[in-house]
């Protein structure tokens, strides 16, 4: 007799933690969407989740990091319409200029960045005209 009681006050204490944990996991869990329901305009934050969960975003925009000397990701695929803006992280100046002069930056100085929105599928190369060897491409599709 004594073990099973012993077994049933377990197995209480152990249902007894669960629902702790739960009602833990559910005072923590509503705040994203508590603050959504707070502030009615909730898509800007969907996007941004969306985003982070694939590589080839649309509308939102996607970025190329310039470090080091070069294009990061040297080859960025994107849907139609999509906004790439370029970042230059480099402490020396860096142009984005597409080879069939579809665009073409300013010269951009630490921190500028460019932005081109590609609404043509194609693919679409690119080089820095104060570096020639620094290249990447856009693949739109
Ligand atoms: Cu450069």
């Amino acid at each position: 007799m004594k073990p099973i009681r012993l077994a049933i006050l377990f197995v209480a204490a152990l249902a007894a933690k669960a629902v702790i944990l739960t009602s833990c996991a559910d005072y923590t869990s509503p705040r994203p969407g508590g603050g959504g329901a707070q502030n009615p305009v909730e898509k800007p934050d969907d996007r941004v989740h969306a985003a982070a969960a694939s590589d080839t975003a649309k509308s939102d925009g996607v970025q190329v990091r310039i470090d080091n000397f070069t294009f990061t990701p040297q080859t960025l695929t994107v849907a139609p319409g999509t906004k790439v803006t370029w970042i230059n992280h480099d402490d020396v100046p860096h142009t984005v200029k597409s080879t069939e002069k579809k665009f073409l930056s300013k010269t951009l100085d630490t921190d500028d960045t460019f932005s081109f929105t590609f609404t043509d599928a194609g693919t679409y190369e690119y080089f820095c005209t104060v570096h020639n060897h620094m290249t990447g491409k856009i693949i739109v599709k």
